[in-house]
């Protein structure tokens, strides 16, 4: 059997990958990806049937979601690296089998691959379609696509110092209780259900990480022009990262830009210290492949979402850390207590010229709980004036497909009386367009990065009690979503969570969910695609 993989919105024909992923994934790094998840499961069937204290296992609260994450689309390719990682957990696994009853376990507790070749072999047992039954299937994959998703979110805080070991103690019981088949369908809507309340716990986790350190999102312009100096980009979600970044490169005659999701940190007073942090360069992350051509300088790549580069020359810019891997790039690994030494990139960049610049101006951002709330009152007089007649949560992800130029059509023809909030890499659909402001209140508001979709929760939940309502549904609130990978996955399972009703999801539904299981969310919670921008626009205004 050949690879299957079907966890991001631009597999292939909808319906999954089975040659090589859309995304550039291979083949073999498919099937280790595979058997790394399986080795997760059997660990935590071991932790929960053995009834192992989660307090005692510091490293592999650490590694189960770190693995997660290695395994989010565009996140590594690096085939020797999933390897290492699936026999890091065997280890931790066989030692951790030592104090339960062998008699109590199955297959992914006990079996045994030590090469390259048993681990391919392994895969062909343990993959996606290893579930027959399509709707259990469906259900599963998403309980472990939204686990993927919360995986990133709580390496991320952990990096700050945050843990929750709630979030730790529910990964292990649900990847322990996909495993086997004792659940039913009506189980798994649970466990999905119980997988959005933790996405929510995560967020919570992650905002309190990000705030207490760098302080609270304020109103900020963002440069997108560049000056003449060596310059390094950093890309992707990790503000520890980034803080190391600046703290070596502060009088080094060398500045930093952002790309993609990493641009939201322009908007945290820690960062605006350094003159060295210049503004943002490019766009989304698809589309690296040229902005990381004219930027010349080298790129530190923290998360996903890296493209494989085309060109010999970019591929010896890029350096990847944490969770990401591409062969032939240079992996920084960080050091005792989280340190990561950056001075080969800075010595890099020092040789090679200034960026090209391919846009001037700036734009705003900045719009977190904390500034949205401090203006409650401004956009309150708003709505009730009806000044604002509606706000579009247009939070999610962005990707290379045509479809999506939807967003930026949606977002110039809605009517002017209208506010978008945002999170998340969907933003650069719209961004850049002048869409104006109502009374002082831009008409697109950015939170951050997609998991300060929390943000935009906080500040339904605020209005809600603004405007003293009982349902989170009856705010002149819409919800049009767009998802790329499995963090938007988790942000989604949590707005299910909450009872957020009729979410449009687009530019297509995933393609990881049965017909069955599609039926049931459009009938339990109205989620539905999307349609025409004229269309759906009409629909959205009128309910
Ligand atoms: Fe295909 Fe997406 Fe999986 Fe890549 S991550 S192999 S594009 S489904
Ligand atoms: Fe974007 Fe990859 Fe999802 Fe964090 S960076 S939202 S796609």
């Amino acid at each position: 059997m050949s690879m299957f993989c079907y966890q991001c919105q631009e597999t292939a024909k909808g319906k999954g990958c089975t040659v090589r992923g859309v995304c550039g994934k291979t083949e073999e790094v498919a099937k280790l990806q595979d058997v790394l998840i399986y080795t997760l499961k059997g660990i935590s069937e071991i932790v929960v049937k053995g009834k192992i204290d989660i307090g005692e296992l510091s490293d592999t609260n650490y590694e189960i979601p770190n693995s997660l994450f290695m395994t989010i689309t565009n996140t590594n390719f690096d085939d020797e690296s999933i390897e290492k990682q699936i026999k890091k957990m065997l280890a931790i696994r066989n030692e951790l089998r030592k104090s339960v009853a062998a008699d109590n376990l199955g297959g992914a507790a006990t079996f045994q691959v030590d090469s390259r070749e048993s681990m391919l072999e392994k895969a062909e047992s343990v993959g996606i379609l290893a579930e027959p039954d399509e709707d259990i299937r469906s259900l599963k994959q998403m309980i472990t696509f939204g686990l993927k998703g919360m995986a990133a979110y709580a390496e991320h805080a952990k990096n700050l110092g945050k843990e929750n070991p709630e979030i730790y103690a529910f990964i292990y019981e649900a990847l322990a209780a996909i495993l086997g088949d004792s659940l039913s369908v009506d189980n798994l809507i649970t466990l999905t259900m119980k997988t959005g309340e933790h996405g929510i716990k995560v967020m919570t986790l992650l905002d309190e990480a990000n705030t207490s350190r760098f302080g609270n999102p304020e109103i900020t312009e963002v440069n997108l022009g560049v000056r003449g100096n060596p310059a390094i980009l950093i890309s992707g979600h990790d503000l520890t990262d980034l803080e190391q970044l600046l703290e070596q490169t502060k009088d080094m005659g060398v500045d930093v830009y952002t790309h993609g999701e990493m641009l939201p940190a322009h908007y945290y007073p820690a960062f605006k210290e350094y003159d060295n942090f210049v503004g943002n360069y490019g766009n989304a992350w698809w589309k690296q492949i040229g902005e990381f051509g004219s930027f010349h300088g080298p790129i530190l790549i923290t998360t996903n979402c890296i493209v494989p580069p085309k060109s010999e020359e970019v591929r010896s810019r890029i350096f990847t850390t944490g969770p990401t891997g591409f062969p032939g790039c240079k992996h920084i690994r960080a050091g005792e207590n989280g340190g990561k030494d950056f001075s080969e990139i800075i010595a890099l960049a020092k040789t090679l010229p200034a960026p090209e610049e391919t846009e001037t101006g700036s734009i705003v951002g900045g719009f977190a709980h904390n500034q949205v709330i401090a203006l409650a009152d401004k956009v309150v007089d708003a709505v009730k004036s009806g000044a604002i007649k509606k706000f579009f949560v247009m939070a999610g992800c962005d990707g290379r497909m045509k479809s999506r130029e939807y967003y930026t059509e949606f977002a110039q023809k809605l009517p002017k009386d209208t506010v978008i909030l945002t999170a998340g890499c969907a933003k650069y659909r719209y961004n850049k367009l002048e869409l104006g402001d109502i009374s002082g209140i831009p008409r697109v508001l950015d939170a951050g990065q997609c998991n300060d979709s929390y943000s935009l929760v906080v500040i339904a939940l605020k209005l809600k009690e603004a405007f003293g309502l009982d349902d989170i549904n009856e705010l002149p609130i819409a919800f049009n979503i767009a998802w790329y990978e499995q963090k938007a996955v988790i942000v989604l399972l949590a707005l299910l969570y909450l009872g957020v009703k009729d979410i449009h999801l687009g530019p297509t539904l995933p393609g990881f969910l049965s017909a069955n299981i599609a039926e049931v969310l459009t009938e339990e919670f109205g989620i539905a695609t999307i349609s025409t921008v004229e269309d759906d626009i009409e629909s959205f205004m009128n309910t």
